[in-house]
């Protein structure tokens, strides 16, 4: 690590950067921050028609006026010469602007053309987590009802769609039980397979706040010894791909010592005694076996979390793209249920869910479920969304793909046209050598706001969006808080607002009747009107009443209603049948939550003698996804300018490697380049390498430095999620035979 980026990062730690000092400015114009789903408030400085500087907005609840690194310098990517500003045609190879009315109608023609050749299914939509609610409630509604595709995901797959699943197969549906009230007065944290200090930062802050003002405990359960790792009261270093080993032995622990809510697993739970008979095999030290914790730490760990009256569980993706993803998430709130650290202050299991708006994409049924967590399989919940849509219900599709299997249906012939929305596959989807070949045998459309971009050097047609700050909308952030966006300026060139681009494409197929609204306002009034009675009902809420209140955590049943922090205070749950997002075994008529039994099961691939190293990939400070805002910031791009790939001091010994030597990353499905840095933040027997960084853009194409040349194409058998967590490989330096 950069000497600059250990100072960043311990400013970071110790000293909140606080906004930008005042500048002139013609206007300040209320927002939401459109990277992470913190959802921290702030005011966008426009003069001259330019966004010139953002201020943090003191009055919000979630940051107090804070705003970490990239927030403050997240004016700096509106204006810039490789924004996308022209449709563009592929003609002769090569990318030409052309008018809308071309683009569009030839988006039109070919979309005509497979539909009648080969019906709605071979026509893929694949999304995002960074649009607005409206924007996902109109393509959800064009994708799903007007085209009626089933193949309709989004890159929420990539990140949340573990968590879901497991607040579905506990809870009935979806949606963080908690808030970050119960951040603050949990007496213990156990942060699960997430660094917030570098992925949410603000809500670090507080965090670190609570930590020292009230003695807030801190358990991290993580391989690496992240900035929370290291500040933790205890952690826990468990071998990749071991959660359940983990959770389990906790669990033997707090039934061992009785440190169980009887009330709750007797009358508002189902499942208790395969709990209790499968963690009898997972004492302690089977636990320290298969995790390499010792077994005192798990008791300790287990005692101090079961012993304190509130506790608040954060977990990320080293849940949701590591090993057994969906059963991790579901053995958390297991966890909680038994010891009734749930619906009340200080208790909760929270998500951490990643993009600023990917709770909107999933509360308006963006991908795999239908609007108001509305259960695709359900008779009922189609024809109230057909009847909303004023469309035949057998229309709507009642069930989805993912994307990966997308991939597969390209490969095999029988999707031909993918329209890509908001998100950069060419970087972010694992195994990609045969993600890049199929993007090549595709009618490709890419709508996205900069150009060059990754993706769209697969494209045959691009469609050019408008980004945060050039439009206005809704997002719901981690703690189910439904905040404003507004727009500030205009978007450049020809570029145009996404929910424009979805009215006209859906006019051009008919079907303007449904989307004739004249603004987002009367989109979300739209959905609104279908959020009645469901878990995240949002019909109380106005964008005026947003705006005054800083946002409303759903639900909020009507005008004056103040919003709801907590779910399940009541301990009744959404498992019936009637109400649950999803059929399965799950399902309750008396509402109670369910726990799960789940054993053990070792990752399918790990360190062998090829591949004697085990590889996690993940995210850094500086930047955000696959770079196309933040490498546009050089504020950003100084402390941390190309890939790289962290090894421990031992085995940077033992292979003979010093500190920023450029070499070799090979796995089973392919190769990187990129320099080394030595770092104790990683055991030994492990790497880590940042997914940020890219190898098709122009300036970057001499680089073969993308992390997802590496990582294993294996999903979670529930959620479908890519496991990028858990995985081998070997480093060899360079000019070595491989
Ligand atoms: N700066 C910045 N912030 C971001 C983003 C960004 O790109 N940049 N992206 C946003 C998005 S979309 C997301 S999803 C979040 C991601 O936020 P996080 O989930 O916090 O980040 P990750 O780095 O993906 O993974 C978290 C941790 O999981 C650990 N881990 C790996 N394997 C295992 C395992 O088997 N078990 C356990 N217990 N832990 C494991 C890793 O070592 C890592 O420290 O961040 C959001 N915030
Ligand atoms: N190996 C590995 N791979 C990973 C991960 C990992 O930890 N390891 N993490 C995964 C996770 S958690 C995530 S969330 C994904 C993220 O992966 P992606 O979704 O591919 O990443 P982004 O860079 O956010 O892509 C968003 C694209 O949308 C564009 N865009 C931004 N705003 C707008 C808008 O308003 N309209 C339109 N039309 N376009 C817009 C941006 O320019 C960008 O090209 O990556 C996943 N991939
Ligand atoms: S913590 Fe997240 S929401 Fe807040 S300013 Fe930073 S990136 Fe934006
Ligand atoms: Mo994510």
């Amino acid at each position: 690590m950069t000497k600059l980026r250990e100072v960043i990062k311990h400013l970071m730690d110790k000293s909140p950067l606080d906004s930008n000092p005042m500048i002139e400015v013609d206007e300040w114009v209320y927002s939401t921050c459109g990277y992470c789903s913190v959802g921290c408030g702030l005011y966008i400085g426009v003069k001259d028609g330019q966004a010139v500087t953002v201020e943090g907005n003191q009055d919000s609840p979630v940051n107090r006026g804070r705003l970490c690194v990239k927030g403050l310098y997240e004016w700096k990517f509106l204006q810039h010469p490789e924004r996308a500003t022209s449709p563009m045609i592929r003609k002769k190879d090569k990318l030409e602007p052309v008018s809308w009315e071309e683009a569009l109608t030839f988006m039109i023609n070919k979309m005509e053309e497979i539909r009648n050749e080969k019906g709605p299914k071979a026509i893929g939509v694949y999304h995002t987590g960074q649009l607005l609610l409206e924007e996902y409630y109109a393509l959800g509604k064009l994708a799903k009802g007007v085209i009626g595709t089933p193949n309709v995901d989004s890159n929420t797959r990539l990140c949340m769609a573990s968590a879901v699943k497991g607040t579905i197969r506990s809870f009935g549906t979806d949606g963080s039980p908690g808030c970050y009230e119960d951040v603050d007065e949990g007496e213990v944290l156990l942060i699960f397979g997430a660094n917030p200090a570098e992925m949410h930062p603000q809500l670090w802050q507080r965090i670190l706040h609570n930590r020292e003002v009230k003695g807030t405990k801190i358990i991290v359960a993580d391989p690496r010894t992240t900035l929370p790792a290291q500040i933790a009261d205890i952690h826990l270093p468990l071998r990749p791909g071991t959660n359940i080993a983990l959770l389990n032995a906790m669990i033997h622990v707090l039934i061992r010592e009785n440190l169980l809510d009887e009330e709750m697993i007797d009358e508002h739970t189902v499942g208790f005694s395969a709990v209790k008979a499968l963690v009898e095999d997972y004492p302690p030290g089977r636990g320290e076996e298969l995790t390499g914790i010792p077994a005192e730490t798990i008791v300790e760990a287990a005692l101090l979390f079961g012993k304190a009256a509130r506790g608040t569980t954060l977990y990320g993706q080293g849940v949701n793209q590591s090993m057994s993803a969906t059963d991790t998430a579901a053995l958390i709130n297991t966890l909680h249920l038994i010891t009734g650290k749930l619906g009340k202050p200080g208790c909760a299991p929270i998500s951490l869910t990643g993009q600023a708006s990917a709770m909107s994409n999933r509360d308006v049924g963006g991908s795999f479920s239908l609007p108001g967590f509305r259960n695709p399989a359900n008779p009922q919940h189609r024809l109230e969304v057909a009847e909303a849509w004023k469309l035949d219900v057998e229309k709507i599709p009642a069930y989805t793909h993912d994307i990966m299997k997308m991939m597969e249906l390209i490969d095999t012939g029988k999707l031909d046209l993918l329209w890509v929305i908001g998100t950069n596959p060419a970087v972010s989807l694992p195994d990609q050598k045969s993600v890049r070949k199929s993007l090549e045998n595709v009618f490709l459309v890419v709508q996205d706001v900069y150009y060059p971009v990754e993706t769209a050097a697969y494209a045959d047609l691009f469609l050019p969006g408008a980004q945060w700050g050039e439009k206005t909308g809704t997002y719901t952030n981690i703690e189910r808080r439904v905040n404003l966006a507004n727009q500030a300026v205009e978007p450049p060139g020809k570029a145009k607002g996404d929910l424009k681009i979805f009215q006209e494409i859906a006019k051009g197929l008919g079907a303007e009747e449904g989307f004739s609204w004249l603004n987002p306002e009367e989109v979300f009034n739209e959905w609104k009107v279908l959020s009645k009675g469901r878990p995240n009902d949002m019909s109380g809420m106005t964008y005026e009443r947003l705006e005054k209140e800083q946002g409303i955590c759903w639900p909020c049943p009507d005008i004056h209603h103040p919003g709801t922090k907590r779910l399940y205070t009541a301990r009744v749950f959404n498992t019936s049948k009637g109400i649950a997002q999803e059929y399965g075994d799950f399902n309750h008529e008396e509402g109670r939550a369910r726990l799960w039994a789940i054993p053990y099961t070792p990752p399918p691939e790990s360190p062998d003698e090829d591949f004697p190293l085990w590889l996690n990939t993940g995210s850094i400070l500086e930047h955000y996804h696959t770079r196309t805002k933040t490498k546009r910031i050089p504020e950003l791009v100084i402390t941390a300018p190309e890939g790289f790939v962290e090894l421990h001091p031992l085995d940077a010994e033992r292979l003979d490697i010093r500190e920023g030597e450029r070499i070799r990353v090979v796995s089973r499905r392919g190769w990187i380049q990129v320099p080394a840095h030595i770092s104790t933040t990683l055991s030994p027997g492990q790497v880590f390498v940042p997914y940020h960084f890219g190898d098709l853009d122009p300036s970057e194409a001499h680089l073969k430095q993308a992390a997802n040349h590496l990582t294993l194409n294996w999903k979670d058998p529930f959620s479908k999620q890519p496991m990028y967590k858990t995985s081998a490989c070997r480093i060899e330096k360079v000019g070595l035979a491989q």
